[in-house]
C-alpha cells in the first residue's frame, strides 16, 4: 500500500473505518453490486474519508456511527474497495442482500444515486459504472419481448428498424396524428411512437387516438402489405389510470406484436417500468428517457451515466431504450458515452466504461452447471427460450434529431444496424411532406445497404434528393 494511501487509511475515524476495505479479497464474488464514482470531496474530509461517508450513506451508515449498530448490520456495510487518487475515482462494493429481494431497480437506485447525490461532504459524485454479479441477474426480469421479436413480426432483419415520432410534438387531433402515422407507414417507416407528453390530451382524447391509429394501421398494412407497429406513451398520473390505458390498447383490437408501450421512465419512475414489463411481459416495453439529462450531461458533476441508465433499464426490463446519437443529432452525448451504452445492453457480454458485464445468469467458469444444462437440452427441450441462459437484449433506440443525410453517419459511429431509429423532424419536416420523409428515409438506408454514398443514390431517388437539399450535412 502506497504512503499515501496508508495514510489516507489511517486518517479514518472507527466509524469511516467500518465501511472501506482496500484489501477485499474478490469483488467479482457473486456477493457485491459493484459501482465507481467519480467523487470530489466538497468539505473538510479527505478523499478516503468522503468516499467512506458516501458508502455509509448508501448503504447502512449515516454521519455518526450509532450505538443500534449489530454484527450483522455490520456485514451490509458498502465497502470502499478501490481508489485511483489521479482520476477521482472511487469503487465500491454493496452486498446485494441490502436489496429489496424480487429484483427492485427503485431500490437500488435510492440506495446509490439517492441521498448521496445531496450530501455536503462531496463537491462531485456521479456514478459511472455499474457490475451485478449473476446472483443478481437471476432475481431481475430482464426484457421479455426483444426487438428479435419484433423483427419477426415485421419480417424486417439487417438493418435498421425505421421509426419516426409525430410532430408537431403536440396539438393534434386524433384524427389528424393518425394521419400522420398512415403517411409515415405508407410512406415505408416501419414503426411510429407517441412523444413522450402524449396522454389524454382534451383535444385528442387517448380513446380517439387508439383508436384511430388502429384504422391507420389497418388502412396502412391493407395497402403496403407489410406489418407496422406503434409505440403507445401509456405514461400517466397513477398506476390504475397507465393500466387502463394498456388496456385501452389491447382491447382496440391490435394484432399481438403490432403496438408497444411506451414509459418515460425518469418522470413516471421505475415503478412503473416494472410493472409494465410484469404485467404485458409480450409487448414491446419502450423506455424514454425524457429529463435524463438532469444526472448524465458530462457538464454535470452530479448523477451517472448514459451507461448506468441504459444497464438498470434492461435490468428492469425494458426492450429498448433511448441511448443517444452519440453526437450526430441535436442532443448532447459523445460516442464514448452513447454508443458504449448501447453496446452495453445489447449484447450478452459488453464492455463498460470500466466494468465487463456479462449478462449470463451462469459463470462461464461454472462449467458443469452449464453442461448440465446442454445435457437436458439435447435430451428434453424443455428451455425453448434462451431466458434461462442469460438476460436478454435491450434495443437502443435512436432519436434526437436525426433525418436520413444522419443515418449512415450514426450507423458508421454505432457499428451495428441492431436498433430502432425514430426521426421527427427528420420526416415530417421534409419539403414533400411526411410521405416523401418516410421515403427519403427508406432510401437512405437501401443506400446505406447497398453500399451507394446517398448523394449517388439520389440522382434517380427524387425524396432523397430533396432530403439532401433540406437537411445540413454538419
Ligand atoms: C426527437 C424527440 C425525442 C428526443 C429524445 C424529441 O424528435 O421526439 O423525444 O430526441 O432524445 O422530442 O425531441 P426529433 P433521446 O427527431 O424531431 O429530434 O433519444 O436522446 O432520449
Ligand atoms: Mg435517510
Ligand atoms: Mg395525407
Ligand atoms: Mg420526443
Amino acid at each position: 500500500m502506497s504512503s499515501i494511501i496508508e495514510e489516507l487509511v489511517n486518517s479514518l475515524d472507527s466509524k469511516q473505518a467500518a465501511y472501506v476495505n482496500l484489501d477485499l479479497p474478490e469483488p467479482t464474488n457473486g456477493e457485491y453490486l459493484l459501482a465507481v464514482f467519480h467523487m470530489i470531496p466538497g468539505g473538510k474530509l479527505n478523499v478516503l474519508q468522503a468516499a467512506a461517508e458516501i458508502a455509509a450513506e448508501s448503504s447502512t451508515g449515516t454521519n455518526f456511527k450509532v450505538n443500534t449498530e449489530t454484527p450483522f448490520s455490520r456485514t451490509m456495510n458498502a465497502l470502499v474497495y478501490q481508489l485511483d487518487l489521479e482520476r477521482d475515482l472511487v469503487w465500491v462494493a454493496y452486498p446485494w442482500r441490502l436489496f429489496d429481494r424480487g429484483g427492485n431497480v427503485q431500490n437500488i437506485l435510492t440506495y446509490i444515486v439517492g441521498n448521496i447525490l445531496g450530501m455536503k461532504e462531496v463537491a462531485a459524485l456521479k456514478l459511472l459504472d455499474v457490475w451485478f454479479p449473476p446472483s443478481m441477474l437471476e432475481q431481475y426480469d430482464g426484457p421479455g419481448f426483444t426487438v428479435d421479436d419484433m423483427r419477426k413480426y415485421l419480417d424486417v432483419y439487417d438493418r435498421p428498424i425505421l421509426g419516426t415520432i409525430v410532430k408537431p410534438k403536440m396539438g393534434l387531433t386524433s384524427a389528424e396524428y393518425a394521419e400522420v402515422c398512415y403517411d409515415f407507414w405508407v410512406g415505408g417507416g416501419d414503426f411510429v411512437k407517441n412523444d413522450e407528453p402524449q396522454a389524454n390530451q382534451d383535444f385528442c382524447p387517448y380513446e380517439k387516438m387508439v383508436a384511430h391509429v388502429k384504422e391507420a394501421m389497418d388502412k396502412a398494412v391493407k395497402e403496403t402489405g407489410k406489418k407496422k407497429v406503434h409505440s403507445f406513451n401509456v405514461s400517466a398520473p397513477d398506476f390504475d389510470t397507465m393500466i387502463e390505458r394498456c388496456e385501452m390498447i389491447v382491447n382496440a383490437g391490435f394484432e399481438p406484436g403490432s403496438y408497444a408501450f411506451l414509459i418515460d421512465g425518469i418522470t413516471a419512475g421505475w415503478m412503473a417500468v416494472q410493472t409494465i414489463r410484469r404485467r404485458y411481459p409480450n409487448v414491446f416495453l419502450h423506455f424514454h428517457r425524457a429529463g435524463h439529462g438532469a444526472f448524465t450531461r458530462p457538464e454535470n458533476p452530479l448523477g451517472f451515466s448514459v451507461l448506468v441508465l441504459s444497464k438498470f433499464a434492461r435490468l428492469a426490463g425494458a426492450s429498448g431504450i433511448h441511448t443517444g446519437t452519440a453526437g450526430v443529432g441535436k442532443m448532447k452525448g459523445t460516442p464514448e458515452d452513447d454508443v458504449v451504452a448501447a453496446h452495453g445492453i445489447q449484447y450478452l457480454k459488453s464492455d463498460g466504461h470500466f466494468f465487463n458485464q456479462s449478462w449470463a445468469k451462469i459463470m462461464d467458469s461454472d462449467k458443469d452447471a452449464i453442461s448440465l444444462v446442454h445435457e437436458d437440452m439435447a435430451h428434453h427441450v424443455i428451455l425453448e427460450e434462451d431466458s434461462w441462459r442469460a438476460m436478454k437484449k435491450c434495443c437502443p433506440i435512436v432519436s434526437g434529431g436525426l433525418n436520413p443525410v444522419r443515418l449512415k453517419p450514426f450507423i458508421d459511429v454505432m457499428g451495428n444496424v441492431d436498433f430502432i431509429t425514430t426521426m421527427g423532424s427528420g420526416v415530417h419536416a421534409h419539403p414533400g411532406g411526411t410521405q416523401d420523409g418516410a421515403r427519403a428515409l427508406v432510401q437512405s438506408c437501401e443506400a446505406y445497404l447497398k453500399g451507394i454514398d446517398i448523394h449517388e443514390y439520389s440522382k434517380n431517388h427524387k425524396e432523397l434528393a430533396e432530403a439532401i437539399e433540406h437537411f445540413p450535412e454538419d
